[in-house]
């Protein structure tokens, strides 16, 4: 049969997309009761999407349509986060309304996600640039700020100079501006900061609670970088050395066992001490200025962002570090020792870690080691190895961090060096000169930015009452429609008249001006996931009984790029706004699924490097169902694609074989040639279709949509095999007839999560009314799956009496029951006192 209509996707899947999109088929209107919050990370609306959108939709849609088969009621919103620098840079090249690109590259975007047939909500979309969105991201710093959560200080900030703006330590990367990549200059600057320090401990503890890969849980914990240490008393040495004679000052050490090994000390070149003892020195003003030209990552990597090179090895990497000190005009008193040891500043020590202040132990610390021998410092050797082996001080370039025994200290000399940890500090903190404490790597978040498409900070500064919240009900503090990106500096601050048109909520003072910055987009992306639950509120900000019940999100599914920033942050909020009352969670996002990369020949795509494939490619040539079984075949979801390695030319094909099959039998049904096929080609194929279920029904559950889609291959071949068997066996024309439909019918409700469009197409074309959508997931019939079952012998008083098939796994009352009835003949006179069973071999029957 050869004159069924030709597979052309493009003929029925664009209708099938805007018809679900026009009738709302996926919106969840009811948020009443329980369901299942399927969240996807929201886009960024800088162009059209890209293959790594696409890849992400279409793992997302693919858990989401699957879910709701199996009977769940899902709630799968979408919105675009949509302020940010992008439009602000073609406003500033292109002459281009910020506002205007970014809702046009919205548009573009939506019709692809709807082209592509993902199964969102649309009844509920949000953009984080829509003033009824940003009203309520001003409410949350109004909130936070209330709650003493949201505060302004100066500080040393990391300056963008190409962007001219300030990055949060989070958007410098080696030294570099995330976006510009342009090096980050150290600078003062008055800022807004939100207190999630406050929350550090419960950051830290909430990871035991959720279901996140290990890895985005580890690099949580390494942000958050707790460690409990001890704060260690020093004293300057003047004139005569002695404790206690000169200044004391406070060292932050996670290691007081190495007390005893400390040779020299360190300062941050900016530590008040310092500035104070040497601001007569030309040196040491040349030294922090120089400092001051380098980011904190490159101070402690000793890298200069300018020179370091990825791919170098570690040897050339370590060759290259360099510590930049100076030595001071002064010592300090090890308070153990009671010996004077020289004072150094030096880059590589922070100033706001700890106390700005280390004791240097560079036998056991490799920072401190590298410094001792570029000046020539002593090493002293305070822990043994465990393994025996012997460290020399003289030469060691490794510095010694592992597990071993006090040596070199003292009465301390002998003890497992955790056990000296404890009782130096307990012993120094009798003696007043240590205190155990806690120091976190975490910082408050810098919110504040000097850009112009984002949400104004709702406040008002007043000469006479200070910092002034923006009144709830007068929010949103709009943007203005006219900004003139052609200025250096933020037009925002820059508008003839924007910031002085205001008085100060509070006294109505006619000076009060307002804050000119606007909030980290990261702010805007805290908390949409609330917003969703009903984005058109213009009376609260998300319902708090709803967001009560819906949240956590039962499965998040995004790039691990944000496994620190967002993710971090959005924890954060939740758990503010419960303290405040305002939703029952602890944390927003119960599980989470990062997929892998799209990449092209081993690198990443590009634009620049002239490798990119954009998804509009694929789907205008071989169909959206193609471009979506294409992803998902080429990789589990976690693991990276190589658009090298894949074939939608493969996945097309297959795809046409489904369709040519369903099609030749919906005409054989028509022509009532579609008999019954022989038994045993029945058999054999509803065997196949009861194995492709429970098997392709356990990937689907586990999320190896991967080999899902092999077994759903294997079903197509087991059914063409039917039908062609039944062609050249000789039996009279069966074409498979009941069997051949389940199989059909099985492989299209299977497929439908993945390829939407052309299983809805069969499904009607089967004769359907309704949607393949609303089929409920495929159940099959284990009773068909024989090698689940096995044959078992029945002996009556111990001899062989006959056989019995019981289920693999039948307990002892199965087996007895099966053993009874295969023999049943033989008992009919008899009393059974006793039966002996084998599992799964024998069971004898004792009779008498
Ligand atoms: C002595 C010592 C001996 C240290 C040793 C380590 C190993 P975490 O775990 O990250 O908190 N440190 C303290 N303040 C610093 C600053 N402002 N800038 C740079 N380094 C600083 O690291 C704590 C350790 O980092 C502290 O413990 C201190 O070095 C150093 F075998 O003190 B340690
Ligand atoms: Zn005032």
């Amino acid at each position: 049969m050869n004159d069924v209509e030709r597979y052309d996707p493009t003929s029925f899947e664009a209708e099938h997309a805007q018809r679900w999109h026009d009738e709302r088929t996926y919106s969840t209107p009811d948020l009443s009761g329980e369901g299942f919050y399927a969240l996807t990370m929201f886009p960024y609306p800088s162009g059209d999407l890209h293959m790594g959108h696409a890849e992400i939709f279409s793992i997302h849609d693919t858990l989401v349509r699957h879910l709701r088969m199996t009977g769940r009621k899902v709630f799968n919103p979408i919105g675009w986060d949509a302020f940010g620098l992008p439009a602000e840079n073609a406003a500033r090249n292109r002459g281009a309304d910020p506002k205007a690109w970014t809702y046009a590259n919205i548009d573009e975007q939506r019709s692809t996600v709807v082209r592509l047939g993902y199964s969102f909500d649309w009844d509920r979309v949000l953009h984080t640039c829509d003033p009824e969105y940003y009203r309520w991201t001003q409410w949350l710093f109004v909130e936070l700020f209330d709650a003493g959560l949201a505060y302004r200080r100066e500080a040393l900030v990391n300056w963008d100079p190409v962007d001219q703006t300030v990055l949060a330590n989070e958007q410098v990367i080696d030294g570099r501006g995330e976006r510009s990549g342009a090096i980050v200059q150290r600078v003062p600057r008055t800022q807004w900061f939100f207190r999630i320090t406050d929350y550090a401990d419960e950051l830290l503890a909430g990871l035991d609670t959720i279901d996140w890969p290990d890895r985005v849980k580890n690099a949580q914990r390494n942000w958050v970088g707790r460690s409990e240490g001890a704060e260690v008393t020093f004293w300057t040495a003047e004139s005569e050395p002695g404790v206690g004679d000169g200044e004391p000052v406070v060292v932050y050490t996670t290691r007081p066992d190495t007390l005893f090994g400390a040779t020299y000390f360190v300062f941050a070149p900016e530590h008040p001490l310092v500035a104070e003892r040497m601001a007569d020195d030309a040196d040491y003003q040349a030294f922090v200025e120089q400092v001051a030209s380098r980011s904190d990552v490159e101070r402690v990597s000793g890298f200069d962002a300018a020179g370091s090179g990825n791919g170098e090895d570690e040897a050339a990497q370590r060759a290259g570090r360099t510590k930049r000190g100076l030595r001071l005009n002064f010592d300090l008193v090890n308070p153990v020792t009671g010996q004077p040891v020289p004072a150094y500043a030096a880059d590589y020590v922070l100033m706001d870690y700890g106390t700005g202040a280390i004791m240097a132990v560079p036998a056991h610390d490799q920072r401190d080691l590298d410094f001792a021998r570029q000046e020539g410092l002593d090493v002293r050797v305070v822990i043994a190895p465990t393994d025996g082996t012997t460290l020399d001080a003289d030469t060691m370039t490794e510095a010694y961090v592992g597990d071993g025994t006090m040596v070199n200290s003292g009465d301390y000399d002998g003890l497992d060096w955790r056990e000296a940890k404890q009782r130096i500090t307990a012993d120094l903190e009798a003696q007043g000169t240590a205190k155990a404490t806690v120091n976190y790597r975490l910082r408050d978040w810098l919110v504040s930015r000097q850009r112009s498409w984002g949400a104004p900070i709702p406040i008002v500064h007043c000469g006479d009452c200070g910092q002034v919240p923006v009144p709830r009900d007068q929010l949103p503090v709009r943007l203005p429609d006219d900004l003139d990106f052609s200025v250096a500096g933020s037009p925002l601050d820059l508008h003839p008249t924007w910031k002085y048109d205001v008085v100060c909520p509070a006294c109505g003072n006619e000076e009060a001006v307002r804050d000119v910055d606007t909030m980290d987009t990261f702010v805007d992306s805290s908390w949409y996931f609330l917003r969703y639950l009903d984005p058109t509120s213009d009376t609260e900000p998300w319902p708090v009984d709803a967001a009560s019940r819906w949240l956590p999100a039962d499965q998040y599914t995004g790039g691990v790029e944000h496994a620190v920033l967002h993710l971090l942050y959005s924890r954060f909020v939740v758990k503010a706004m419960r303290d405040r009352g305002h939703v029952a969670a602890d944390e927003p996002f119960q599980a989470l699924l990062n997929q892998g990369q799209v990449i092209l020949g081993g690198a990443a795509m590009s634009k620049s490097r002239g490798n990119l494939v954009v998804p509009g490619e694929v789907y205008e040539t071989y169909g959206a169902d193609t471009l979506r079984g294409t992803m998902l075949f080429a990789s589990a979801p976690e693991d990276d694609i190589d658009w090298a390695d894949v074939s939608p030319a493969g996945m097309h094909k297959w795809l046409s074989r489904v369709w040519r099959l369903a099609l030749e039998h919906v005409a054989r049904e028509s022509a009532g040639t579609a008999q019954d096929a022989s038994d045993d080609v029945a058999a054999t194929l509803r065997r196949a279709t009861a194995e492709a279920i429970v098997a392709g029904s356990a990937d689907f559950e586990s999320r190896k949509y991967n080999t899902a889609i092999a077994k759903l291959m294997s079903l197509t071949n087991a059914t063409l095999d039917a039908t062609r068997g039944a062609d050249s066996g000789g039996r009279g024309g069966a074409h498979g007839g009941a069997a051949v439909r389940e199989a059909l019918e099985a492989l299209l409700t299977m497929l439908a999560p993945i390829c939407p469009f052309i299983t809805e197409e069969l499904w009607r074309r089967l004769g359907h009314d309704g949607s393949v959508h609303d089929q409920r997931w495929p159940q099959a019939d284990t009773s068909l799956l024989v090698d689940d079952e096995v044959e078992i012998v029945v002996q009556v008083n111990g001899k062989v009496r006959g056989r019995a098939t019981v289920a693999a796994g039948a307990d002892r009352d199965a087996l007895e029951a099966a053993a009874r009835e295969a023999v049943a003949d033989q008992l009919v006179d008899a009393t059974v006192r006793k039966v002996i069973v084998v599992p799964g071999k024998l069971v004898n029957l004792v009779v008498g």
